[in-house]
């Protein structure tokens, strides 16, 4: 009986975590219920299972009378109402950790990308242009200045990857980390003018919307690089489309938009703009990774132990 489910997914999550799901406990896929269906299994549900987009408002929290837990297949929890779940006392989870490396791999290749153009040299060679003379010059990578905004584990993850590059490394945060040996700069702005790239690694959420605006843009300037890793929200997308449009910089790798799946066309076809699908933590292995500790987490409330990776609210 779909309406007696305990554990109710809002989201796309991997058919293997799913699977593990049905078998333990009786879950519904809320898309695919009716409204009346919506409500009986709203009555039930202990978990809500959603991923790192989805948005969970507190209207919609407010649904689930008999909620505990909202499991979420994602490090970012942005789009969750955190303050409103724990007011309740309902508990947040994440994955944590286990997404980190490749989240670092994917900005440090679309670093490489975007500077050594290879995106657009494959496309010159698929084109045969490749005859009528060589591809154009491109930018150094190696022992370049990186500013990384977000020194948290994924930032710290690209900074080590960085530090294989030979690159001077700065970065920004809410405060100085604790025992991190890079240059800190309290202001983004700051930031940015003194790098050939600047990575975004920052939460998503209201306290760092348009983070990356005119002004960050201008800072970086026409030789820089702006890498976004992190969420959508965190780069004012007219702003970086004038920015490009003007030349104010150099180019741009963006994995995450602000209206996604749309990628906006004034991002698309440029030699100097490499655009990937929201896809760091795509690898077999890590979604494998993120949907184990999701079934970790519920598994762990369902038996009363700890959870394994809680948050707060940002
Ligand atoms: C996923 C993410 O794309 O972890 C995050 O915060 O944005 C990504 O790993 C997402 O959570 C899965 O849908």
């Amino acid at each position: 009986d779909k309406t007696k489910a305990t554990v109710v997914k809002a989201a796309f999550l991997p058919p293997a975590l799913v699977k593990r799901l049905d078998e333990t406990c009786s879950m519904v896929e809320w898309d695919t219920l009716s409204e009346a269906e919506r409500a009986a299994a709203a009555a039930n549900a202990r978990v809500l299972a959603v991923n790192g987009e989805s948005v969970v408002t507190a209207e919609f929290i407010a649904r689930f009378p008999k909620l505990e837990l909202i499991a979420d297949f994602g490090v970012g929890y942005d789009g969750i109402d955190v303050a409103a779940a724990n007011a309740r006392g309902i508990a947040v989870t994440n994955t944590p950790g286990v997404l980190t490396d490749d989240v670092a791999d994917l900005a440090m290749g679309l670093l490489l990308a975007t500077s050594r153009r290879i995106v657009e040299a494959q496309r010159f060679v698929e084109r045969g242009d490749w005859a009528n003379g060589g591809f154009t010059w491109t930018k150094k990578v190696s022992g370049g200045r990186i500013g990384i905004a977000g020194m948290g584990r994924i930032g710290q993850a690209i900074a080590r990857r960085a530090a294989g590059f030979d690159m001077a490394i700065s970065y920004t945060d809410r405060q100085p980390v604790a025992g991190c040996p890079h240059a800190f700069v309290a202001d983004l702005a700051t930031l940015a003018a003194g790098v050939d790239f600047l990575v975004m690694c920052v939460n998503g959420g209201d306290k760092t919307r348009g983070l990356v605006n005119a002004e960050v843009l201008k800072a970086l300037g026409p030789e820089g690089i702006l890498i976004n890793i992190a969420r959508g929200t965190v780069v004012d997308e007219a702003a970086l489309i004038a920015a490009l449009d003007a030349g104010t910089i150099a180019g741009a790798g963006l994995d995450v938009f602000e209206h996604e799946p749309v990628v906006p066309a004034a991002l698309q076809g440029r030699p100097n703009v490499v655009v990937t699908p929201h896809m760091a933590s795509a690898t077999h292995a890590t979604r494998k990774a993120m949907g184990d500790l999701v079934f970790d987490n519920v598994a762990a409330h369902f038996s009363g132990e700890p959870l394994k990776t809680p948050v707060l609210p940002y």
